[in-house]
């Protein structure tokens, strides 16, 4: 199997840059996350790493999107860049740098490649005659269409016959064929790398690399009537984030890349072929390997995509999932990440479907290892007191299960197999509650063998620790959750590769038990309500009954009940229903509140009144005015009573 080289102690890893005209959605994301993991896992390994992601916003097809909206690119582009970096903030992405193509650097970058490639002769004026199809910002001759439409996006094509300029690719065919002849591990997978050298040996043609002169791209150095084409100018972020052209020191630290991560989508005409011979020509070393993963399709196969009209926000499937599930929103977003590099092998297509997202959440997050830190850690807490015992004779039984782990894990992450990775550290998980099981702690508690007690239980907390920084890379905000309930956050250890080794546990710390971090979810019943709220949504009829959701008393305590007196009830101008209220809840001045009670009651039968107000309620603006918490009354629709005190209270007693 091909192997990424990890020979020296720099990891430099990119993404694509994503085009500004689409919302960031489940395919970019994949990506992003899958960069992020392996990022993580060479930071974890001590390496020093450069993660670079960002946004490509030159283009015809971006200037066309601004347009259609009204708003200039810049401002379109500056939008929706914020978009990214917040989603990217709330799937636990860490990046060094979010490179965008309109950056100062980029552009005198970009500009220098193409005045190199026009001074060594790589690049020539000529005459475009062809075709172009603005969705993929893609050139294509007329043996490429099918039945006239872009063989890759399936949408129309539009005739271009302009001057241009055309970077030699076909000069570089024979060494790059060599090249992935030679390095099997340059691209990958390998079905991918087959499907390059058939597409090199099919034959090479030269490049377009420039366009009629627009004013949303970056023109040509040497020729101002012209626009370096998007795709070129995009291939350069990497370069870019390197430090090229100018901070040779950086450049000198960082370049090559070690792993570029893409969809296939963009792999065969750019990624592996003119990035490559573009690289050649500025003799300037090649990326360690391009990884080319597959597509995340629907359910009925289709790709994924805006156009489609079908993308799915993986920051939305997580509010759905803590709804669901009642997990935090971190835990729903890890779980995601989980089942993102789990479910699919990474290089395949995969389709998402709740039916598989929350099958795995039960089985092998609440099942596996939930259970095992929610069995383990009350043992501790019965037995000893909640402090981690000394390993003592006897312990380090779980030591090979641990060493076997750590060497597949690190062979699939070499592999770029994020999905091998995961199996081998859910072997060890599997191992170590087949470990309770075999040594049950509660029978030797029975039997006061104490000394064995203490080595099991030693031995399992010490293999969730190596758990915990094993999953690390693929669900950082969880493996911090393990961390804490270890109670090793308090003792300043760090979480370290070298330390996946078994007896490394501090004993004498005390473990932070907590709420459970998985709560197991009624699978048949989600599913069911997911489908309601489809349907509901789709054709406005009322909504199928939410099942009943528990909560737990934590959750209760957040709500802040008070008794208020109103102190003043008026009818709000314009909207029959409501009412706009002044309820004294013991603060300074009284809270003003829009209730919807003018149809059922009188205001002034409010006055001196006593309610109980939910005062930590999000303030909210109704039909114009504010509110700032909410009646309790009774009725599933239209209120039908008031919910009041049997005796009067001072205002701001708290409810419980
Ligand atoms: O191509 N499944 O940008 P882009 C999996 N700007 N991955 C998907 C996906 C899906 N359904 N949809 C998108 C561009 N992706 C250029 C790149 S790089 C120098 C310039 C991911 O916004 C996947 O990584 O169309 C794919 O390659 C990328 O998003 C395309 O993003």
């Amino acid at each position: 199997m091909a192997q990424v080289n990890s020979a020296t102690d720099k990891f430099y890893i990119t993404t694509p840059i994503y085009y500004v005209n689409d919302r960031p959605h489940i395919g970019h994301s994949y990506t992003t996350i899958a960069a992020d993991c392996l990022a993580r896992y060479h930071r974890l390994q001590g390496q020093q790493v450069l993660f670079s992601t960002g946004t490509d916003e030159h283009g015809q097809k971006v200037a066309r999107s601004a347009a259609q909206q009204g708003v200039a690119p810049q401002e379109f582009a500056d939008e929706v860049v914020e978009a990214f970096k917040l989603m990217w903030k709330r799937l636990h992405i860490e990046y060094d740098r979010f490179i965008r193509t309109t950056e100062p650097d980029h552009v005198v970058a970009a500009q220098s490649v193409f005045q190199r490639l026009v001074d060594s002769g790589d690049v020539y004026l000529g005459q475009y005659q062809g075709w172009y199809c603005v969705p993929c910002e893609t050139y294509l001759r007329e043996s490429d269409l099918e039945a006239a439409v872009c063989p890759q996006c399936g949408r129309p094509v539009e005739q271009v016959a302009e001057p241009a300029y055309f970077f030699r690719t076909s000069k570089y065919a024979d060494r790059l064929q060599q090249y992935i002849e030679e390095h099997p591990e340059f691209i990958m997978p390998t079905s991918r790398r087959n499907e390059v050298l058939a597409f090199i040996e099919a034959g090479m043609h030269d490049a377009c690399v420039s366009r009629s002169r627009t004013e949303w791209d970056i023109p040509v150095p040497v020729d101002y009537s012209q626009s370096i084409y998007v795709w070129l100018d995009a291939l350069v972020n990497y370069l870019t984030v390197a430090g090229y052209p100018d901070d040779q020191q950086t450049f000198q630290t960082w370049w090559p890349p070690r792993v570029q991560l893409i969809g296939k989508d963009i792999l065969t005409r750019f990624h592996a072929t003119l990035w490559p011979a573009v690289l050649m020509a500025l003799q300037v070393p090649l990326p360690g390997t391009i990884f080319a993963h597959g597509w995340w399709i629907t359910e009925e196969g289709d790709k994924i995509s805006k156009s489609k009209g079908n993308v799915l926000d993986p920051y939305n499937i997580a509010r759905q999932l803590v709804d669901i599930s009642n997990a935090t929103t971190a835990v729903a977003v890890d779980s995601i990440r989980y089942f993102l590099l789990r479910e699919v092998t990474f290089g395949l297509d995969g389709s998402f479907s709740w039916a598989a997202l929350l099958t795995r959440f039960n089985a092998d997050l609440a099942n596996d290892l939930g259970n095992l830190l929610n069995r383990t850690l009350p043992l501790v807490e019965r037995y000893l007191d909640s402090k981690v015992p000394q390993p003592g004779p006897g312990a380090g039984e779980l030591a090979d299960q641990i060493d076997k782990a750590r060497t597949t894990v690190q062979q699939a992450m070499a592999a770029v197999s994020f999905r091998a990775a995961l199996e081998a550290i859910w072997q060890l998980i599997a191992a170590a509650n087949k470990f309770i099981d075999e040594r049950a702690p509660w029978n030797l508690y029975k039997h006061a063998k104490l000394v064995e007690l203490e080595a099991v239980l030693y031995d399992v907390l010490d293999c969730i620790r190596v758990i915990a920084i094993m999953i690390q890379p693929f669900m950082p905000a969880i493996a911090d959750e393990i961390w804490r309930q270890l109670g090793l956050e308090t003792t300043g250890t760090q979480q370290t590769w070298a330390t996946c080794q078994a007896l490394q546990l501090p004993p004498g710390i005390y473990i932070q038990p907590g709420a459970p971090i998985f709560p197991r979810v009624d699978i048949e019943r989600s599913l069911k309500r997911l489908q309601g709220q489809v349907e509901a949504g789709e054709e406005t009829q009322p909504s199928a009954q939410p099942p009943p959701v528990t909560i737990t008393m934590d959750q209760f305590g957040k709500m802040e009940l008070k008794v208020g007196t109103v102190v003043e009830a008026h009818r709000v101008r314009g909207a029959d229903k409501l009412l706009r209220l002044l309820v004294d809840i013991g603060e300074d001045q009284p809270r003003q509140i829009v209730a919807g009670l003018a149809e059922q009651i009188n205001p002034r039968e409010l006055l001196s009144q006593q309610v109980i107000v939910v005062a930590n309620l999000e303030p909210a603006t109704i039909h114009g005015v504010q509110s700032q918490g909410m009646i309790l009354a009774v009725g599933d629709k239209e209120p039908i009573a008031l919910v009041t005190i049997d005796r009067e209270c001072p205002p701001g007693s708290t409810v419980r």
